[in-house]
């Protein structure tokens, strides 16, 4: 048995969770110690020290320089002892590797919002890989909010108007609880997330090709989202109206005409294309501004724009 082992939180689940539940264990040891070590000194001293009889004088004792010593100076290396203990986890537990995977946490009444390197973002669900440094950049957009991760042994408070930071190396796979540890208001406590520790596999998998959420999504309604998360909304309108960019409204099917004086049916294959290479082919009466997605947008997400598209008659 590992004595260093808690038995009072769930299985430790990420590199550091062994520092803290080593220091913890400690205390608690030392302060079980204690507790007896002293109840037994007061016993000892009661029986060996009471008064016997009414003329029983006490001696006129003002100090003790060997006893005053030894309950100093024991306490104080115990406790420069627990001070230094702590002080290295904390140093190794705030401060993430260079190599960590950063992904943006957003918290908002009630729900977790996670945003990866590649602009990929889940609600609720965090997807991590195994053994591999995360570093969470952590913001919140109304209240204190505060991301637990009981497995991992990391709590930290998410502040409006300011990044906290938390890292950490999974090293259980499966799933771990996330609560929401600063009271919020009324969902405070629906204010749940999961972080699923994957395989390097099943990570690849993830990034490719979204959440479950995402890959059983219908297109059309991915296609909206598209529009609503990376962006395309600031230049493109559903209404009809002119922007940066032409709007979405009732474009599938039409001619467009480039720059080059040639004419575009719009199809699946132009609005592809239009995502993926923009200056290959300019709508007239536009500027060349629009960035490409290559690489930010999934196959399937671009399917989900065309049908989406295809949807605003
Ligand atoms: C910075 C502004 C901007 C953003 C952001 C932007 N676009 Fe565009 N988009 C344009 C402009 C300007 C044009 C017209 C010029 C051209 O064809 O490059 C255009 C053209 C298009 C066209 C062809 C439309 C037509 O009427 O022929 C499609 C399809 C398109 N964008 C899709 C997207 C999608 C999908 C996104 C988001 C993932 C997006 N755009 C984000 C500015 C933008
Ligand atoms: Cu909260």
């Amino acid at each position: 048995m590992n004595w260093f082992q808690n038995w009072m939180l769930p299985k430790a689940a990420a590199t550091h969770a062994g520092d803290v539940d080593g220091l913890y264990m400690f205390i608690v040891y030392l302060t079980i110690f204690f507790f007896f070590f002293n109840g037994a000194l007061i016993f000892y001293a009661a029986r060996k020290w009471k008064r016997r009889s009414d003329k029983e004088v006490t001696p006129h004792i003002t100090h003790d320089t060997r006893l005053e010593l030894i309950w100093s100076i024991i306490p104080l290396i115990v406790v420069m002892l627990i001070f230094f203990w702590g002080f290295k986890g904390y140093v190794k537990a705030w401060v993430a590797p260079n190599d960590s995977i950063e992904i943006v946490v957003t918290g908002k009444k009630w729900v977790w919002q996670f945003e990866y390197p590649d602009g990929t973002r889940t609600l609720n669900d965090l997807h991590v890989p195994l053994n591999k440094p995360v570093k969470l950049v952590m913001n919140s957009e109304d209240v204190i909010h505060s991301f637990y991760v009981p497995g991992f042994r990391l709590k930290r408070d998410v502040i409006p108007g300011r990044y906290t930071e938390m890292w950490f190396t999974a090293t259980e796979p499966g799933v771990q609880q996330v609560f929401c540890a600063e009271y919020c208001g009324k969902g405070h406590s629906d204010m749940l997330a999961r972080i699923f520790v994957d395989t390097p596999e099943q990570y690849e998998v993830f990034l490719r090709e979204g959440d479950e959420q995402v890959r059983k999504m219908p297109l059309k309604d991915l296609g909206k989202l598209v529009y609503e998360n990376k962006g395309c909304a600031t230049c493109h309108s559903l209404d009809g109206t002119k922007g940066q960019g032409p709007t979405w409204k009732g474009i599938w099917g039409n001619v467009h005409k480039g720059t080059d004086g040639k004419d575009y049916p719009v199809d699946a294959n132009y609005i592809r294309q239009s995502i993926l290479m923009p200056q290959a082919m300019v709508v007239q009466g536009y500027e060349p501004i629009m960035p490409t997605f290559q690489g930010l947008l999934r196959e399937r997400e671009i399917l989900g724009v065309v049908e989406y598209i295809k949807s605003l008659q």
